[in-house]
């Protein structure tokens, strides 16, 4: 019987010896001291030894089974140690080689204009107000004193989508949405940019431009005055253009405002000795403002003789190009990558 157990014992070693994988030690183990293996059934013929020699003989089997399981376990902790030299091996990443540089967007200039003047008025108090880009005739000329039949309402300027509705021509709808809705009269200083559409398509104008418009209205006693519009756009053309920008007050009219003013900002380009760019005048307009017209404060819920007021506006384009020096407003809009890419949003980190 010992004999039989250390040639059981002996040939368990070799077999494990030769073990590569997990599955295999697996299926060895089953076989070596599972309930089928020899050394089980060497158990179950304990019962035909003498009472002397059973507990030997049972103890040698158990000291084989002990010392198999040790070899085995060893064998099994190879393995795994193996296989995790193998998979970091594998997994293994070189954090020395340059990284794949991820591709992203940067955002339009026309954006960039947007949010740097919403952020200068949101500085100076004012309120960032948006509304719908497809607007009732009401909102759009009605109550910007635009009565019926006046040329800037004609057919061939804007996009009508029925006799009522259609794309805004400029973003004082939404101003004066906010003068309605404002039923306590509390001061209003808001600032609106976005989409306006107008039913033209040359050279220089576009069907579609971004606008800005700002509204500032309070009580007649506040004496909101051109001086207050004067500075406010002092600050605005200067943060966009540039500190050293004059401006220059140009006696105009716009149906909404009264008085009503073109505004010219010195040429940045000459420094206002007159240039290409300045057409040779030293000056480039840049904004249309002026008093809000009593007739836009009384169709608006104000009365024009306890509240007053200045307004703005401008061309999100026009100033997108004088900010970066583009030369051609349809850089804008023809979405070539080599034209965009140089907004890389890296200055701004
Ligand atoms: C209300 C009252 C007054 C907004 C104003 C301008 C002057 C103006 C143009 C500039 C270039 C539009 O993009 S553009 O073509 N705008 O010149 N806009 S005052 O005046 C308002 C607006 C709303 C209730």
């Amino acid at each position: 019987m010992k004999e039989k157990i250390e040639e059981i014992k002996k040939q368990a070693e070799e077999e494990i010896e030769n073990i590569k994988t997990a599955q295999e030690l697996q299926d060895l183990k089953v076989k070596i001291l599972g309930k089928k293996s020899e050394l089980s059934n060497l158990l179950k013929t304990l019962g035909s030894l003498s009472a002397e020699e059973r507990p030997k003989m049972g103890a040698l089997v158990n000291e084989a089974r002990k010392e198999l399981e040790e070899k085995i376990a060893s064998v099994e902790e190879k393995i795994k140690e193996n296989l995790l030299a193998e998979k970091l091996q594998k997994e293994t990443i070189d954090i020395t080689l340059p990284s794949t540089k991820i591709k992203r967007g940067s955002k339009h200039p026309v954006n960039r204009v947007i949010e740097e003047i919403e952020d200068l008025f949101v500085s100076m108090g004012y309120d960032v107000v948006s509304g719908p880009e497809l607007e009732t005739d009401e909102f759009c000329f009605e109550r910007l004193n635009l009565p019926q039949g006046h040329p800037a309402r004609d057919m061939q300027d804007s996009f009508y989508i029925t006799p009522e509705y259609l794309l805004r021509t400029q973003t004082s709808a939404v101003q004066a949405r906010t003068m309605l809705a404002n039923e306590e009269k509390s001061p209003i200083r808001m600032i609106c940019a976005g989409k306006t559409y107008r039913r033209e398509d040359d050279a220089t104008h576009s069907h579609q431009f971004g606008q800005v418009e700002g509204l500032v209205i309070d009580k007649k006693e506040r004496n909101v005055s051109l001086a207050d519009l004067k500075g406010t756009l002092e600050v605005f053309v200067r943060k966009l253009i540039g500190k050293n920008s004059e401006l220059r007050f140009r006696p105009s009219y716009f149906p909404f405002t009264e008085p009503s003013y073109e505004v010219d900002v010195s040429c940045f380009k000459c420094g206002g000795k007159g240039c290409n760019l300045c057409k040779q005048t030293g000056w480039i307009e840049v904004l249309g403002s002026g008093i809000v017209h009593p007739n836009v404060l009384k169709m608006n819920g104000y009365d024009p003789e306890k509240y007053g007021g200045f307004a703005f506006g401008t061309g999100l384009e026009r100033l997108a190009m004088f900010k970066y020096g583009i030369p051609d407003m349809r850089y804008l809009y023809t979405n070539d990558v080599r034209f965009l890419t140089q907004f890389d949003r890296k200055d701004q980190e």
